[in-house]
């Protein structure tokens, strides 16, 4: 039934975070949409030939991130980029747990660990970043999962949860608070990398067409899932200042 003069309670709330977000001076922390600003920071995430199709470990339509994320990088004057970079017969691998085969779980000293194909091998050319990549501005690249024994799909911390890559220090040191995080795979290292950026204090968004997922066994809801509950905001291109 119609009823024209009721009030709509969720267009009431929507309407007051839009004018705590658009008040001057307000501080940024409830906002739903990122400010892009000097304390803000793009991170692209892996992208990289082998997650892209023809690579090792490709990840469905992980090249289409590329003009995405080139067409958002322009707006961001500070961007980092994140690299896998394993030694061969990174304990990762399944080639290196004689019987395993690729994404298959192993324990390992840290936890369960997904068996991935043999890739991003220092210095292959699976290891570059993917060639139509266009972030000549880029300040800085975070390589990671270089310790033969420990992987690491965050840009933050290994997977044994301790040791960091100082991408949170440099983040700090450059008195970066905002992340917007992007690339691949969704799933995995990007959401790895947010939710860690929103436990270093960081206002972390996602953006959703900048990312493609591998999904494994439901990997793909439960990485939304997680991140929400680290409170990344999950956000579309359209919702980035032009
Ligand atoms: C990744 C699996 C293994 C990723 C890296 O970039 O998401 N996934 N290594
Ligand atoms: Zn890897």
């Amino acid at each position: 039934m119609d009823r024209p003069f009721a009030i709509d309670r969720r267009s009431l709330v929507a309407g007051a975070a839009v004018l705590v977000a658009s008040s001057p001076g307000s501080s940024a922390q409830t906002q739903d949409r990122p400010m892009i600003d000097a304390r803000t920071a793009l991170i692209v995430v892996d992208v990289q030939n082998d997650f892209c199709p023809g690579g090792r470990l490709a990840v469905p339509r992980g090249d289409e991130v590329v003009a995405v994320v080139n067409a958002i990088g322009t707006r961001f004057a500070n961007v980092v980029l994140t690299q896998d970079w394993h030694p061969a017969g990174h304990k990762s691998f399944a080639s290196s747990h004689p019987g395993k085969k690729p994404f298959e779980l192993v324990d390992m000293p840290y936890g369960p660990q997904v068996l991935w194909p043999d890739h991003c091998i220092w210095n292959s050319e699976g290891a570059a970043f993917h060639p139509a990549l266009a972030l000549p501005h880029a300040q800085t690249i975070v390589r990671k999962g270089y310790r033969p024994e420990v992987d690491s799909y965050s840009g933050f911390l290994e997977a044994d949860r301790r040791t960091p890559t100082g991408l949170g220090g440099y983040l700090k040191e450059r008195a970066i608070t905002r992340a917007v995080v992007v690339g691949l795979a969704t799933d995995f290292c990007v959401g790895w990398t947010a939710q860690d950026a929103a436990k270093a204090g960081l206002e972390t968004f996602v953006v959703e067409e900048a990312c493609r997922a591998i999904d494994l066994n439901g990997s793909l809801a439960k990485a939304w899932t997680d991140m929400a509950a680290a409170g990344v905001k999950r956000i579309k291109v359209a919702d980035l200042p032009a």
